[in-house]
C-alpha cells in the first residue's frame, strides 16, 4: 500500500464540489487516511510549494492557495500516487482528460481544483507538512 497527499483547492470548495470530488475518491477505492478543513496562510502555502519559488506563477500559486478554504487529505491504495494523478488529470484543465477531477472541476491552469503528490519522496514531505502521525492513525 501507498499514501499519497491531495488537496481539493480553494477554488472547489468554494464552488461547493468537495463533495464530489470525495465521492469519486472513495469510488476508485482509496482509502481516506486524513482529513480536514483548513485555511492556508500566504506564508504556510509558500512553505509548500517551495520547490516553485522561483517559477513566475508562484506569486499567483500561493496568493490563490491562501485565498480560501481547502480540504487537504492523506490516502491509501495500491500505486495511490500515479493513481490519483490519473484521476485528477492534467495541470491545465483544458488539457485534461473527459472524467477527471481538473477536467469536471476545474477552470484554469492555476485555479485546477486539486492537487496531488507527484513522487514518493514528494509526498514524504507533503503528508507530514499537514498531518501528525496521531491524525493518520
Ligand atoms: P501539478 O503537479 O499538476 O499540480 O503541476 P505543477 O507542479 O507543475 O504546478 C503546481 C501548481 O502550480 C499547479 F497545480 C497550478 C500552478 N501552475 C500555474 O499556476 N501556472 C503554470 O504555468 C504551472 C502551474
Amino acid at each position: 500500500m501507498e499514501r499519497t497527499f491531495a488537496i481539493i483547492k480553494p477554488d472547489a470548495f468554494a464552488a461547493g464540489n468537495a463533495g464530489k470530488i470525495l465521492a469519486r475518491i472513495y469510488a476508485e477505492g482509496f482509502k481516506v487516511v486524513g482529513i480536514k478543513k483548513l485555511y492556508m496562510s500566504k506564508v504556510e502555502a509558500e512553505g509548500f510549494y517551495y520547490v516553485h519559488n522561483e517559477r513566475p506563477f508562484f506569486g499567483e500559486l500561493t496568493d490563490f492557495m491562501s485565498s480560501g478554504p481547502c480540504v487537504v487529505m492523506t490516502l491509501e491504495a495500491e500505486g495511490a500516487i500515479l493513481k490519483w494523478r490519473d484521476l485528477m488529470g492534467a495541470t491545465n484543465p483544458a488539457e485534461a482528460a473527459e472524467g477527471t477531477m481538473r477536467k469536471e472541476f476545474g477552470t484554469s491552469i492555476g485555479e485546477n481544483a486539486t492537487h496531488g503528490s507527484d513522487a514518493p519522496e514528494t509526498a514524504a514531505f507533503e503528508i507530514p507538512y499537514f498531518f501528525s502521525g496521531l491524525e493518520l492513525l
